[in-house]
C-alpha cells in the first residue's frame, strides 16, 4: 500500500508529466494545486489521470454555486478526489458533496500554519462528518491537532500536508492517525525524485 499523496507544485508542463510518469507506481496519488492549473489550464488534470488518482487542491471557498461549478470542472477533468475548505459553512460544502458524484471529497479543518481555522476545528470536523465527507486534510507537522482530530473523525481518511518542508516527520504522522502523507518540495526538489519517493515509502514499510 502506498502512502504517499505526492504535490505536483511545479509550474512546468513537461516536468509535470514526466514526474507524474516516473513517480506513479510509487505513490498513492498525485495532488494539483493552483500554480499548476494556472500555467497549464484544467486539462492537465485529465492528462495526469493516464498515470495516477489525481487530487485536485482547490481549496474551495466560495458560495454554493461557485463551489459548485469549480467541483463540476474537476469531476468533468477525471479526478480521483477534491480538496475543500469546510470554513465557508455548510452550504457551501454540501454543494461540493453533491456536485462531487464519485470523486472524493476532503473537507480541510486545520492547515499546516497556525491560522484563523484553529478556533473552530473541532465544529469542522463534525460538519465535514455530517456531510459524508470522505476525509480531511488535518496538519502532519502539529502532532496533538492531527491526533486530535483523528480520534474524532471516526474511520474517515485523513490526508496530512506538512511533511519535510515544513518541518513534519513522515513517521510521526502516520503514528498520529494520519492515512496518507502529502509530500512535495521533499520530493521534487531532490535530484533523484524516484529513489525519493522510494526511500519514503521503505520508512514507512511500503516498498
Ligand atoms: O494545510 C495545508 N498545508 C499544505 O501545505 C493544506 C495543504 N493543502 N497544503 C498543501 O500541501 C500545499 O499547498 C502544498 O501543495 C502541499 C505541501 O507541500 P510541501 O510543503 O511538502 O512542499
Amino acid at each position: 500500500m502506498n502512502r504517499i499523496i505526492f504535490a505536483l507544485d511545479v509550474y512546468d508542463y513537461n516536468e509535470a508529466l514526466s514526474l507524474s510518469r516516473e513517480l506513479s507506481n510509487d505513490v498513492f496519488a498525485i495532488k494539483v494545486n493552483w500554480p499548476l492549473v494556472m500555467n497549464n489550464g484544467i486539462s492537465i488534470v485529465k492528462e495526469i489521470s493516464r498515470y495516477s488518482n489525481v487530487i485536485c487542491d482547490f481549496k474551495i471557498a466560495d458560495i454554493d454555486n461557485t463551489n459548485r461549478l469549480i467541483t463540476e470542472k474537476a469531476r468533468e477533468n477525471n479526478a480521483w478526489g477534491i480538496i475543500t475548505h469546510s470554513f465557508t459553512g455548510r452550504r457551501s460544502l454540501k454543494a461540493v458533496v453533491s456536485a462531487a458524484g464519485d470523486m472524493k471529497v476532503f473537507s480541510l479543518v486545520s492547515m499546516s500554519q497556525e491560522s484563523f481555522i484553529d478556533n473552530y476545528t473541532d465544529d469542522l470536523v463534525k460538519m465535514s462528518m455530517e456531510e459524508n465527507v470522505y476525509g480531511l486534510v488535518a496538519p502532519g507537522n502539529r502532532i496533538d491537532i492531527l491526533r486530535h482530530i483523528r480520534s474524532m473523525s471516526g474511520d474517515l481518511k485523513i490526508i496530512a500536508p506538512g511533511i519535510g518542508a515544513q518541518g513534519g516527520g513522515i513517521t510521526d504522522a502516520i503514528m498520529a492517525g494520519a492515512d496518507y502523507v502529502i509530500i512535495g518540495r521533499s520530493i521534487y526538489s531532490d535530484p533523484e525524485p524516484l529513489k525519493k519517493v522510494k526511500s519514503l515509502n521503505e520508512i514507512l514499510g511500503d516498498d
